[in-house]
C-alpha cells in the first residue's frame, strides 16, 4: 500500500491493540502494548516482538482501574520506550490507538506524552464508550478525554462505539468490534492512501501536504465516507443541500460535533464520468461556499475524481480542529448521575441478613460426634446395634486380635457401667465407652 503518510501504529489495552491489529492487516507496522498478556496473544498480525506485556506485578489487565494502568505503564517505561524508539525510527508520525473506558487504554495521555521525546507529530484514535456501559467506564473515558485535550497532541479522532452498534445491529457479539475496528481502519486508510489516486484520474488534487495538514490541525477531528449509487443522484450538485446529512450520518465519529467550530477541513468526491459531464462548472465554487457556512469560514482542501467503470460517488470527508462533541457533554450527564449512585453504592456498608429466626434452631448436638440425628428413635437404635455388635464381634485375624480382645473388654466394661433401663444417644454411649478404653 502506498501511504501519503508513514504512520507507526502503537495501540494501548485491549481495544487499542485490536485497532492496531487492524491497522497491521492494512499494511502499516504495527504494535501493542497492554497490561493483560491474554489480550495480546490474540492480536495476530501484530510480530510477537511487538508486543509489550507490561503488568502491574502479578495482574492480568487493569480492571478497570487506570491508576493501575498508569502504575503498570511506569513501571515498565524503560522497556515501553525502548521498543518503541527502534519501531518509530522512519515513520512520519504517530497513531495511539486506544479504548477509552478500561484502566489501561485510558491511560493514552500519559503515554502519548512520554512519546513527545521522539518529535512525532502524535495522533490519537480513541473509542468512547456506549450509552448502555457503566457509569466506571463513563467516567473513566471522560477523564481520559479531558486529558488528551490537555496534551494537545495534533489531533485526536474520536470513535464512538454508540453509532458502531447504529451501523452495524445485526452483527454477531463475535464479528462486532472486527467489524467496526475494520471499517475505521478502511475510511482512514482511504484518506491515507494514493491507491485509488492511481486508479482514477484527478480533476483537482488532494495532495499530501492538504492531508498533513488537516490531520494534524491539533484538538478533535473526524473523518467518514459516504457512497450514492449513481441511481440516487442526478448531477453532483445534488450533494450540496445534503451535505451537512452527509456530515452527521457518515462514519463511527461521535455525535454532536459543532460544525462551526472546525478550523480546517477536506472533501475528496470520486464520481462517475457520466455524473461529472452533468454537473454544472460553477460546482467546485458552490462547494466550498457550502463548506464555508457550515464551518463558519474554515479552511477546505479539495479532491476531485472521475473513477472508470464506477456506479457509485463516493465523498469522504475530514474535519480538523473541532471542539468536544455534544456526545461526550451527554456523557458528562449520564455519567454524573450514575456515577453519584455508584459511589453510594460503594460507600455503603455491605448489609448483612437478619438471621435471628434461626437463633433458636440446635442443627448439631454438642460432642466429638457430631452427627444429626434422624429423629430420637434413630439415635436410640444405632446406640443398642452399635453395643450389640461390639459384644458379638467375630474372631479376628491372628495380627488384630489382641486389639480386638482389648476392646471387647473394653466394651463389656463400658457396658457394666451402663443403666440397663437407661436409653443412651450414640454420644453418651460413646463418650462412656472412651473413658472406660484403655490408651494406645
Ligand atoms: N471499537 C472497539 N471498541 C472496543 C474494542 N474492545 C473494547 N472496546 C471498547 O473499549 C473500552 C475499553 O475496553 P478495553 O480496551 O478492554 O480496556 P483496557 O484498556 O484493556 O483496560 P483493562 O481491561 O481495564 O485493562 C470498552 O469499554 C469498549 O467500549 C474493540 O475491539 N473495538
Ligand atoms: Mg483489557
Amino acid at each position: 500500500m502506498t501511504t501519503r503518510l508513514k504512520f507507526a501504529i502503537i495501540g494501548l489495552g485491549q481495544c487499542g491493540g485490536n485497532l492496531a491489529n487492524a491497522f497491521a492487516k492494512y499494511g502499516y507496522p504495527s504494535m501493542a502494548v497492554n497490561t493483560s498478556i491474554l489480550d495480546l496473544k490474540d492480536l495476530a498480525n501484530i510480530p510477537e516482538n511487538r508486543k509489550i506485556h507490561a503488568p502491574l506485578n502479578d495482574t492480568d489487565g487493569a480492571g478497570k482501574d487506570p491508576r493501575i494502568g498508569e502504575k503498570a505503564i511506569f513501571s515498565h517505561l524503560p522497556n515501553i520506550l525502548a521498543g518503541i524508539q527502534q519501531f518509530v525510527s522512519g515513520a512520519d508520525a504517530i497513531l495511539i490507538t486506544a479504548g477509552l473506558g478500561g484502566g489501561t487504554g485510558s491511560n493514552v495521555a500519559l503515554l502519548g506524552n512520554m512519546l513527545k521525546r521522539f518529535n512525532l507529530p502524535i495522533v490519537s484514535l480513541v473509542t468512547i464508550p456506549t450509552n448502555d456501559e457503566s457509569a466506571l467506564s463513563k467516567v473513566n473515558a471522560l477523564r481520559a478525554i479531558n486529558r488528551i485535550v490537555g496534551e494537545n497532541f495534533d489531533s485526536c479522532i474520536i470513535v464512538d462505539n454508540n453509532k458502531i452498534l447504529q451501523q452495524f445491529p445485526d452483527s454477531s457479539l463475535a464479528a462486532f468490534y472486527p467489524q467496526a475496528n475494520d471499517y475505521v481502519v478502511k475510511t482512514f486508510t482511504n484518506f491515507n492512501s494514493l491507491t485509488t489516486e492511481f486508479s482514477a484520474k484527478s480533476l483537482i488534487s488532494f495532495d499530501n501536504e492538504d492531508f498533513r495538514k488537516v490531520l494534524l490541525s491539533k484538538g478533535i477531528l473526524i473523518f467518514g465516507e459516504t457512497e450514492l449509487a449513481a441511481t440516487q443522484i442526478n448531477t453532483l450538485d445534488d450533494i450540496l443541500p445534503r451535505l451537512k446529512e452527509i456530515w452527521q450520518t457518515s462514519g463511527l465519529m461521535a455525535e454532536g460535533f459543532n460544525f462551526s467550530t472546525a478550523a480546517s477541513g477536506a472533501i475528496s468526491i470520486y464520481a462517475p464520468a457520466a455524473i461529472l459531464q452533468k454537473t454544472s462548472s460553477r460546482f467546485l465554487n458552490l462547494l466550498g461556499e457550502e463548506f464555508k457556512a457550515l464551518t463558519n469560514g474554515a479552511t477546505c482542501y479539495f479532491g476531485l475524481y472521475e473513477v472508470p467503470n464506477s456506479s457509485s460517488i463516493k465523498i469522504s470527508t475530514m474535519l480538523g480542529r473541532l471542539t468536544i462533541p455534544v456526545r461526550l457533554q451527554e456523557m458528562l450527564i449520564e455519567a454524573s448521575s450514575e456515577g453519584k449512585n455508584l459511589t453510594q453504592k460503594l460507600a455503603q456498608e455491605l448489609p448483612t441478613l437478619d438471621i435471628s429466626a434461626l437463633d433458636s434452631m440446635e442443627l448439631f448436638s454438642n460432642g466429638p460426634l457430631a452427627m444429626a440425628p434422624q429423629g430420637p428413635g434413630d439415635t436410640q437404635a444405632m446406640a443398642r446395634e452399635i453395643v450389640a455388635a461390639a459384644n458379638a464381634a467375630p474372631a479376628q485375624p491372628a495380627s488384630k486380635a489382641e486389639s480386638s480382645k482389648e476392646s471387647k473388654k473394653a466394651a463389656a466394661a463400658a457396658d457394666a457401667d451402663m443403666d440397663a433401663d437407661r436409653t443412651y444417644s450414640i454420644e453418651e454411649y460413646v463418650k462412656l465407652k472412651k473413658s472406660k478404653t484403655p490408651a494406645g
